[in-house]
């Protein structure tokens, strides 16, 4: 694949030099979390995974998926480097791009790495962008924070990132059910986001996930379980920046995993 130029992040989305034991890589950690993620993911995931023909023999093409991604939502992934400055993250979210890795992990680090690789970013985040409403939303909230930022809202709206778009659960008719990315590529946290009863999880509330702090570098002891993503676009459209800064002024920031009182929590 040609280096694709963006924004000045240029990354050598070579996928030829993807080596033989990277793509047993990418299978193995395709099928755990295939089997894993068995009734355990939002069905919206699944039917992404599916119109992308995202499979497990190989790391998958960005070009291929491009294709099937821009007619369905328009979206298309660009390839980065690693974590990108945020200002450019959302800028590139604004006009419907997605930044994906284009390395993946080692083999020591199947169970966790700290940063974004390319089974992250493609299995664990694109095929939601499938979905119109959560693109949608993708698109809004990247406009959004390239706003807030001016206003000194980027912490609070790299919390609502963090628990939606990383580490969000959702309900259907079934019952609790996983969408972000990173609990869907990570093994253990795909069981105990949803059978564990350490973590707190509570209703989608936009103020309380403003207020709670989360470590990137351990398990999450917060979770935040929406109804469906209508609600998480029409929250993101809804937002008055302006008035948000006053009534964030006058509440401290929650430690991970305290509960308020009167705070009802989701079993
Ligand atoms: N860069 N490549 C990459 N991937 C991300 O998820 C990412 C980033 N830079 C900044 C960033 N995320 C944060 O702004 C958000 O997670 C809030
Ligand atoms: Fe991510």
């Amino acid at each position: 694949m040609s280096k694709i130029k963006t924004h000045g992040v240029v990354a050598d989305a070579t996928w030829e030099n993807f080596t033989p034991q990277e793509h047993d890589i990418w299978k193995l950690l395709f099928q755990r979390q295939s089997k894993l993620l068995k009734n355990r993911v939002t069905e919206h995931f699944l039917a992404g995974l599916l119109s992308l023909k995202i499979a497990s023999n190989r790391i998958p093409k960005f070009e291929e998926l491009n294709d099937i991604l821009d007619k369905a939502t328009g979206f298309s992934i660009v390839p980065v480097s690693g974590l990108i400055p945020d200002a450019l993250f959302f800028q590139l979210l604004s006009e419907r791009k997605f930044p994906s890795t284009c390395f993946i992990r080692k083999a020591h680090q199947l169970d966790y790495l700290e940063e974004p690789d390319i089974f992250h970013d493609i299995f664990g985040h694109v095929p939601l962008l499938v979905n119109p409403i959560f693109a949608d939303f993708m698109e809004l909230f990247g406009h959004v924070t390239l706003e807030a930022i001016k206003l000194g809202l980027l912490e609070q709206m790299a919390r609502l990132y963090w628990f939606t778009v990383e580490f969000g659960l959702i309900t259907n008719s079934d019952g609790l059910r996983i969408y972000g990315a990173g609990i869907v590529s990570s093994s253990g946290e795909s069981i105990y986001s949803l059978e564990s009863n350490v973590p707190l999880r509570l209703k989608f509330d936009l103020k309380r996930i403003m207020r709670t702090k989360y470590a990137t570098d351990d398990i999450q002891k917060n979770y935040f379980v929406l109804e469906d993503f209508k609600e998480l676009f029409s929250t993101v459209k809804n937002l008055d920046l302006l008035n948000l800064v006053d009534q964030l002024n006058e509440i401290k920031d929650i430690e991970a995993g305290m509960i308020l009182d009167n705070e009802q929590i989701i079993a």
